[in-house]
């Protein structure tokens, strides 16, 4: 038999120690869908389910360091960005792929925790819009990121089209505004390419508290799914599917005495491998396009 290589991708992004967001989900999101994980992590938040009470800086030197180890040597298939908290880390990140050939790189554009503590530094946001925001294959705001992005208020689904116009003059490819924070019982997700309207992806709010990492999560799924060979939609929907089954499934779970994670491993499966310089798997999914 030929070699066999791993399906693999690599996240960027900082460490959670409650264990619910961050890399730690991003890690246990990528597993569970059977892809391997490297990680290059950027910052060490304090935490549990009741808050953040610290955040430190990885050196950005020491960021563009681990991109490039795990690039040179494991060459992940596709990225997730979360967490960079600093302008100088921002730029070492573009600096690092600068040595590489484009791959698929998912952006979620973090900038503070659910529980209000800020994850980028005060004044590293014009640089996250203008040098991390042009790299990214896919970028994964929710409202709050979007309507900042976009420097308006977004309070409903006409806002969200709006907005997506505007952030395409940063990066003109594709975009996922989410809209939870919208507080409807049913969420609508929307995907856009170049400011356009691709698709939209519905489903119903799960009631509990159990929602830390999401954010982290579905950006990590839509990274393994790429790192698999399905295109953008077809990524986004498989990993819309696995949030919402993981949030099902840890919905009435106690971890700690706040808000908990969702079940990342509610059904996790074996690590894919393919042949060494095979094809990825070009299978396609149907999605719901705009009504
Ligand atoms: O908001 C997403 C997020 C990103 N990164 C880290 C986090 C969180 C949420 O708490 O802890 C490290």
């Amino acid at each position: 038999m030929g070699q066999l290589e791993y399906v693999k991708a690599l996240t960027i992004a900082g460490s959670d120690s409650g264990g619910g967001a961050g890399i730690q989900a991003d890690i246990k999101t990528m597993s569970a869908l059977g892809v391997y994980a490297a990680s290059a992590v950027t910052a060490v938040t304090v935490q549990n389910t009741l808050g953040v009470s610290d955040v430190h800086a990885v050196p950005p030197a020491v960021v563009e360091a681990q991109i490039r180890s795990v690039m040179d040597d494991i060459r992940p298939t596709a990225i997730k960005i979360g967490m960079v908290y600093d302008a100088d880390s921002m730029r070492a990140i573009v600096q690092a792929f600068s040595h590489y050939a484009p791959l698929p790189i998912v952006l979620d554009t973090v900038m503070v925790s659910s529980s209000g503590s800020a994850f980028m530094q005060a004044g590293a946001f014009e640089c996250l819009r203008d040098t991390l925001l042009p790299i990214a294959t896919l970028v994964t705001p929710n409202l709050p990121e979007a309507a900042r992005l976009a420097g308006m208020d977004v309070r409903c689904l006409a806002d969200m089209d709006a907005a997506a116009r505007r952030i395409a003059e940063y990066n003109p490819g594709w975009l996922l505004i989410k809209g939870g924070h919208l507080n409807r019982t049913r969420i609508e997700d929307r995907l856009y390419k170049n400011g356009e309207l691709v698709a939209v992806f519905g489903g119903m709010r799960v009631e509990t508290t159990n929602t830390h990492g999401t954010g982290c999560t579905l950006s990590a799924a839509i990274a393994a799914y790429l790192a698999m060979g399905h295109g953008v939609p077809e990524a986004v929907e498989r990993a819309r599917d696995y949030v919402q089954q993981a949030i099902a499934q840890g919905a009435c779970v106690i971890t700690g005495r706040g808000f908990g994670p969702v079940n990342h491993l509610f059904a996790p499966v074996p690590l894919q491998a393919k042949a060494s310089g095979a094809p990825m798997c070009t299978q396609r999914l149907q999605y719901r396009t705009k009504s």
